[in-house]
């Protein structure tokens, strides 16, 4: 596991499957119809329990449908965590229909319901980058810029990681740590 510290804000990387997580909570890549899925949100339902699908009745029931961007939160059930957070990204039509600030949104909306409900680590899956093709390089880019500019606000978050599946994905956040912790004009 790789880690370096933003503001007051521990950073780590480290691949593996995010259901074995035992942060306060992990994050799901999920959809608009909350019914689960296959990649990781469902590992995230069959590792969890049905319980999770019982909650994301009451939230359909209540709001509807979850728009691209936005997060809502549920118990963990069966998983280590306390609480999973269900956020859905942007499907990638090529760039150029608001993928970008969709995707930051999903992070961030992610981060203020962690931030509500008192949680103090969390675990984030690459959000997007199976199902819904969002380039791999361009989305750790967001990812991490996102995450990074939101614990320099906020220092109520001890530690985020990133529970990256592939090798490919471990490289790609690699650099941006080393970057992050590089001074300027030393590397
Ligand atoms: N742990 C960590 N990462 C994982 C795991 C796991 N157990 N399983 C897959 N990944 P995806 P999306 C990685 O497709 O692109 C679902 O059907 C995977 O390698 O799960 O946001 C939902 O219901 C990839 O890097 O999510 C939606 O319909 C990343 O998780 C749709 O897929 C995201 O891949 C969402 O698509």
């Amino acid at each position: 596991m790789d880690t370096i510290s933003v503001g007051r804000t521990k950073l780590a990387l480290k691949q593996g499957d995010i259901t074995l997580e035992s942060t306060d909570a992990i994050v799901n890549a999920a959809n608009s119809s909350l019914m689960g899925g296959g990649g990781v949100d469902g590992a995230i339902h069959r590792a969890g329990g049905p319980s999770i699908l019982d909650e994301y009745k009451t939230i359909r029931n209540q709001r509807g449908d979850l728009p691209t961007g936005e997060a809502v939160i549920t118990k963990g059930g069966n998983l280590k965590v306390r609480y999973v957070i269900h956020t859905v990204g942007p499907v990638w039509r090529g760039g150029t229909h608001n993928e970008d600030q969709l995707l930051t949104n999903a992070y961030k909306n992610s981060l203020a319901l962690a931030v509500k409900h008192n949680i103090r680590t969390i675990a984030f899956p690459c959000i997007s980058t199976g199902v819904y093709g969002f380039p791999g390089e361009r989305a750790s880019r967001i990812a991490f810029r996102t995450v990074s500019e939101f614990v320099r606000k906020h220092d109520q978050i001890h530690e985020i990681r990133f529970i990256v599946f592939g090798m490919g994905d471990y490289q790609l956040y690699q650099t941006l740590f080393h970057d992050e912790s590089t001074p300027q004009g030393t590397a």
